[in-house]
């Protein structure tokens, strides 16, 4: 079965959601649908018609109360476009798109089998001759009811775990052009997004200080570009690299027009420059049809003397000579020439309409 099928159908979702509800576990599930339907007591014609008018009662909350939340949490994950591919990709690599497949389908599969139960034994209630099997009734709905629900536990989870990601999810716009900043941790890449875009990234004098993706925007005239921050990246395998790096592949892979690489000669990153170059490489074999613009950062620490475009991030050198490149070449990406195709049409239908 499709994701889309569990994910809800219908509009693309480009934005992240707020509106998926906390996700319970599942004591606290089991918690708010018993402890809650306590509050209930109904009056009888005598005890034992008012016990029986409370437990069916209880029985029908309780029962209502699971079978709606779980199928709430259904159906408030959004809908994913095929064409936000980066996002789908990127929900994967957090979640794992079968796996929050199958807990979704877990938990309204849990939902139909809690309504067939309430049924049952609202029914068994009624019919219950005395006090004492009216009790035991109940005790076997609520032990049947939280073994189901604790059958479902790991799916809870899982779903929970959906809607972080979810919410963390970057709004990107797939029709943007768009740079991606990538290189070794602590280099710089976040101190330079901060410079050039409105992203305003947390930059901090360790590695993995960026630890998912962030999105930027700049203005030129009345384009607008996309800047994308990535965690850093070791120079190791593909299928060596955390989740954490797997992230900056993904935004390299799908996203970036042009790809900024940023290189620190002075080393304080940590991290030698053997190492960064052999990484540089890596990107260039791997990312091909991409242009990539090389820069060593940190030039007020030291000046290699290299050809390559040196900027200090940190006190604003050579930042807009960068950025101005960074521009010739998103200026020239096809996403820029469909938008340019897109405004003379435009422009076109205006005029004839005059
Ligand atoms: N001296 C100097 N320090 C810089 C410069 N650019 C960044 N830094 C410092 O280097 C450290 C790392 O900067 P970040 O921008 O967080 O590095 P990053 O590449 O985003 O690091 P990760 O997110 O961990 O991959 C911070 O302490 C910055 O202040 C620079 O041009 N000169
Ligand atoms: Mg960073």
């Amino acid at each position: 079965m499709n994701i889309n099928t569990y994910l809800g159908v219908g509009s693309a979702v480009t934005k992240p959601t707020k509106r998926i509800p906390t996700i319970l576990t599942a004591d606290e599930l089991l918690d708010k649908a018993f402890h809650r339907v306590l509050k209930i007591r109904k009056e009888g014609d005598d005890r034992m018609d008012g016990k029986k008018k409370t437990t069916v009662a209880r029985l029908t909350a309780s029962g209502d109360i699971i079978s709606t939340t779980l199928t709430l949490y259904v159906r408030a994950f959004p809908s994913m476009s095929k064409r936000e591919e980066f996002q789908m990709e990127l929900l994967d690599l957090l979640v794992g798109l079968d796996q929050l497949k199958k807990s979704l389908a877990a938990l309204s599969w849990c939902s139909a089998q809690v309504m067939k139960l309430r049924k049952e034994y609202i029914r068994r209630s009624k019919n219950a001759p005395k006090m004492s099997d009216l009790e035991r009734v109940r005790k076997e709905y609520y032990g049947r009811v939280s073994s189901m629900i604790n059958q479902i536990a790991g799916d809870l989870e899982v779903v929970a775990k959906g809607r972080e990601a979810f919410k963390k999810l970057p709004a990107i716009d797939a029709t943007v052009p768009t740079v991606v900043i990538a290189g070794f941790p602590n280099v710089g890449k976040s101190q330079l997004v901060d410079r050039i875009s409105t992203a305003k990234p947390t930059i901090a004098s360790y590695p993995f200080t960026t630890q998912g993706i962030t999105i930027g925007h700049f203005q030129e005239g009345w384009r607008r570009y996309q800047v994308v921050d990535t965690p850093g990246l070791l120079d190791r395998e593909l299928s060596e690299r955390n989740e954490i790096e797997r992230q900056a592949i993904l935004a390299l892979k799908y996203l970036a027009d042009v790809i900024v690489f940023v290189l620190d000669p002075s080393e304080t990153s940590g991290y030698t420059m053997e190492k960064q170059m052999r990484l540089l490489g890596e990107v260039k074999k791997e990312f091909g049809s991409i242009p990539v613009i090389e820069v060593e950062n940190k030039i007020d620490l030291l000046d290699s003397g290299s050809e390559r475009m040196k900027m200090s991030a940190l006190e604003g050198i050579g930042v807009e000579r960068l950025q101005g490149q960074i521009t010739q070449h998103l200026k020239q990406s096809a996403k820029a020439k469909v938008t340019d195709a897109d405004f003379s049409i435009d422009k076109g239908s205006e005029q004839e309409g005059e």
